[in-house]
């Protein structure tokens, strides 16, 4: 996928060796952190993608998706709902959720659900809805190799690159629209997103994106290297302890497509959807600590809103850097004030004999005496607002319409077929497994 976006949008490529190159210097710059790094990643592979976003525009597709990726070990994970932010979509992300199969896979696809029912224009969304219904995303190969797989528990070598193969057709670019000019300025019209979703044979891939270990860097570059970034980076501002997640893109290109006129022949258009994205993430928060993120992002959000034209991005990271004073920026005071969570590990040479009954049976005690270390569980999930950020600055400065905010996750699982994976259940069961080892480890002595 990633070499056939690179063909396909070749700014993409540019932005891939720029990440490469600030991550380069960043690991020269800082043996600490390629020390660090060296244990927990593949450090060949730092540079490579994390996610990427498709739309789709009906619960077949949607649950077609969930199919495919369940076979390829990635599985539904949150419930994002964009109504809220002016685009009609509700999303997942489909990853892995095992930390062994996130080393071996750490990428995410981040799969967005047009609700048709959000638009106003009944005729128009009823024809949406029929090219929708009759049109077929999967190739017939890649439908009879996710039924084989299904049934066998999996694919040998020679199936699994096929299926590779087949399911790659369905994130591939269209420069034939399957729509009208006219329907597509009615589509376009209505939102920028109904007309990217409806107007194609298939949901090409959006964007991808890489993972860089100096986002700021990166966004400071891309102008010299003759690429245009969205104003400002989403997320929370630069910390020592980074949190969550930050990610900034270049905008959409304006892309050839041609669309049929009315006397059937074909004539020469464009469309905007595709990007780049990087991405730079930080400590899975837990619910108090993102309650206090969101806070904090509103109130910088009430001092200043990021102008999609960049004019006030100076004053908007000032205010999001002020707002963020009051989120501890201390890996044990995030710990002890309960705002993110940690994966405990045993101190190899810490001399057990040192140890009494009761100092063995407390963890923090233990952390206190230095036989137990901690270190911050990365975030692999997303965050709503700046998804619509992204989305807002590859639709077009002028696309910030207004839906009714209508979180809708039972609808949402019902299309898909299965419930996503509650976030925070997740890496609070991981902490508590690197807990519950480490009180293992000291049990022998413990009372
Ligand atoms: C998805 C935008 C959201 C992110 O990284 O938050 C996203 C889209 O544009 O389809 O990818
Ligand atoms: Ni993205």
């Amino acid at each position: 996928m990633s070499s056939m976006y690179r063909t396909e949008v070749p700014a993409y490529g540019t932005l891939l060796s720029l990440v490469a190159k600030v991550n380069a210097q960043t690991l020269g710059a800082s043996p600490e952190l390629r020390h660090r790094l060296e244990k927990t990643d593949t450090l060949d592979r730092i540079s490579e993608e994390r996610h990427g976003a498709i739309r789709v525009g009906t619960a077949a597709e949607l649950s077609m998706l969930r199919r495919v990726f369940a076979i390829m070990g990635m599985y539904p994970v949150g419930y994002y709902d964009l109504s809220e932010a002016g685009v009609p979509v509700h999303s997942t992300a489909f990853r892995p959720s095992s930390d062994a199969a996130l080393k071996i896979n750490p990428f995410r696809v981040f799969t967005s659900l047009l609700r048709l029912d959000l638009v106003a224009d009944r005729e128009l969304r009823d024809e949406a809805r029929k090219i929708l219904e009759a049109r077929q995303i999967f190739t017939d190969e890649a439908i009879s190799l996710i039924e084989k797989a299904e049934a066998d528990g999996g694919l040998n070598v020679d199936d699994a690159a096929l299926f590779v193969q087949e399911i790659l057709e369905t994130f591939r670019w269209h420069d034939h629209a399957c729509v009208n000019t006219d329907l597509y300025y009615r589509l376009h019209d209505a939102h920028r997103l109904i007309a990217d979703v409806v107007s194609f044979k298939g949901p090409h891939i959006n964007h991808l994106t890489p993972r860089t270990l100096n986002i700021d860097a990166v966004q400071d570059l891309m102008p010299a290297h003759g690429i245009s970034p969205k104003a400002v980076i989403e997320g929370p501002p630069t910390r020592a302890c980074p949190i969550l997640l930050r990610q900034t893109s270049f905008k959409a290109l304006e892309e050839n497509v041609s669309f049929r006129n009315t006397l059937g022949q074909w004539e020469a258009g464009s469309h905007t959807a595709r990007f780049g994205e990087i991405e730079q993430r930080g400590i899975a928060l837990t619910p108090k600590g993102r309650a206090l993120y969101d806070q904090l992002l509103a109130r910088s959000r009430e001092v200043v809103r990021p102008a999609a034209d960049g004019s006030n991005a100076e004053a908007y990271i000032a205010a999001l850097a002020g707002a963020f004073n009051a989120f501890p920026d201390d890996w044990d005071d995030i710990r002890v004030n309960g705002l993110g969570y940690f994966r405990y590990s045993v101190v190899e040479c810490f001399p057990l004999n040192t140890l009494s009954p009761r100092e063995a049976a407390n963890i923090e005690t233990l952390i206190a005496m230095g036989a137990v270390q901690f270190d911050p569980i990365v975030y692999e999930d997303f965050l709503p607002v700046s998804a619509a950020g992204i989305f807002q600055s590859n639709l077009g400065d002028d696309a910030s319409e207004k839906f009714a905010a209508s979180p809708s996750q039972r609808e949402f699982e019902d299309q898909l077929g299965v419930p996503v994976l509650d976030e925070f259940a997740h890496y609070e069961s991981l902490e508590k497994a690197s807990i519950d080892a480490c009180l293992r480890h000291f049990k022998p002595i413990a009372l």
